[in-house]
């Protein structure tokens, strides 16, 4: 394997620790025993906590069911890689989002949305690390302007990565942040723009209207933008993640989720929760509060870690 592979399969492997132990100690507890109606209760229970939610929990419970039938096992590993093979189909469904292609010339836009501390400023330098390191030109847009610190904290970012952020005086309005952002791109030859957004407004309905704004006013001078809308939920949240993503998903549509804080998180199932009701696919998650620590989604290294046989 590559270096970098072994890396950040580590990172992932490390970032899933909490929910791989929630997770172990108590399927080893049912490990061994004849599978009874009381076992795949407490099993299913134990998904449910490590916050695959209930439907989700409900159909690794129904495959159990028919792999046991089909072969009764009491083997470790064997019941182990029906859980790792379960998931991997889960993640492994067509997606029912994709994202668009720029068209030649014109920079690709992403906007990045979610609730207040859910991590987007952060994960919004990250990404434009990580895309600088793929020789990538990144112009940066400060659409938070409903609090100054958001504007204070994108720009610094900004400088200490070396990279242009477009911004306006707190209060004003974040599509003309994104108007000019994206004009300033054009001109600069940018390749790609990642706007910041505010996670609260008043209420619902002005946070929502506010991010149709900005998607119009995009259109009006890249016409295919926005090209992704990434979705940044807190893993440490859980289940609620699945609600904002749906209420989100609701009004903007998302074509992507950046997952973050999945290191102080034993709630790491909520992927496969998400994935399998919204079909959203996870594009990134977030490893620690450090500008290199965002890793792209891989689901063989997150289904690995997982359900790996060192329980
Ligand atoms: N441990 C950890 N902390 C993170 C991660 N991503 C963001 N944070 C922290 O979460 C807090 C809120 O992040 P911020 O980017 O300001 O959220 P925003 O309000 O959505 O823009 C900050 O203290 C970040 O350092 C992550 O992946 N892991
Ligand atoms: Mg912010």
């Amino acid at each position: 394997m590559f270096d970098f592979l072994k890396s950040s399969f580590r990172k992932i492997q490390s970032a899933l620790s909490k929910t791989r132990s929630a997770l172990s100690m108590r399927l080893q507890g049912l490990f061994g025993k004849p599978w009874t109606e009381e076992t795949y209760e407490q099993l299913e229970q134990i998904l449910f906590e490590a916050d695959l939610g209930s439907s989700c929990a409900s159909s690794f419970v129904e495959h159990l069911r028919s792999e046991l039938r089909k072969r009764p096992t009491q083997d470790k590993e064997a019941l182990l890689k029906i859980f790792h093979d379960h998931a991997l189909s889960i993640l492994s469904a067509p997606a029912k989002t994709s994202s668009k292609t720029p068209m030649p010339g014109e920079p690709l836009v992403i906007l990045i949305v979610g609730v207040n501390g859910s991590g987007k400023t952060t994960s919004i330098a990250k990404l434009a690390k990580h895309l600088q390191k793929e020789g990538k030109k990144v112009l940066l847009a400060a659409g938070d302007t409903f609090r100054a610190a958001a504007i204070e904290q994108l720009t610094l970012w900004a400088n200490r990565l070396g990279i242009d952020c477009v911004q306006s005086k707190p209060g004003a309005d974040p599509s003309g942040v994104a108007f000019d952002a994206l004009t300033a791109a054009k001109a600069r030859g940018a390749d790609v723009v990642l706007i910041d957004t505010a996670g609260r407004l008043q209420n619902k309905t002005d946070l929502m209207q506010e991010l149709e704004k900005i998607r119009r006013i995009c259109t009006k001078v890249v016409p295919s933008a926005p090209h992704e809308t990434l979705l940044v939920l807190d893993a440490t949240t859980g289940q609620n993640a699945l609600d904002q993503a749906e209420a989100f998903h609701q009004f903007t549509p998302l074509t992507g989720i950046l997952l973050s804080k999945l290191d102080g998180s034993a709630k790491g199932g909520i992927i496969l929760s998400i994935y399998k009701q919204l079909g959203i696919p996870i594009r990134w998650i977030g490893v620690g509060e450090g500008a290199d620590d965002l890793e792209p989604f891989d689901k063989k290294s997150y289904v690995d870690s997982l359900f790996s046989a060192d329980l």
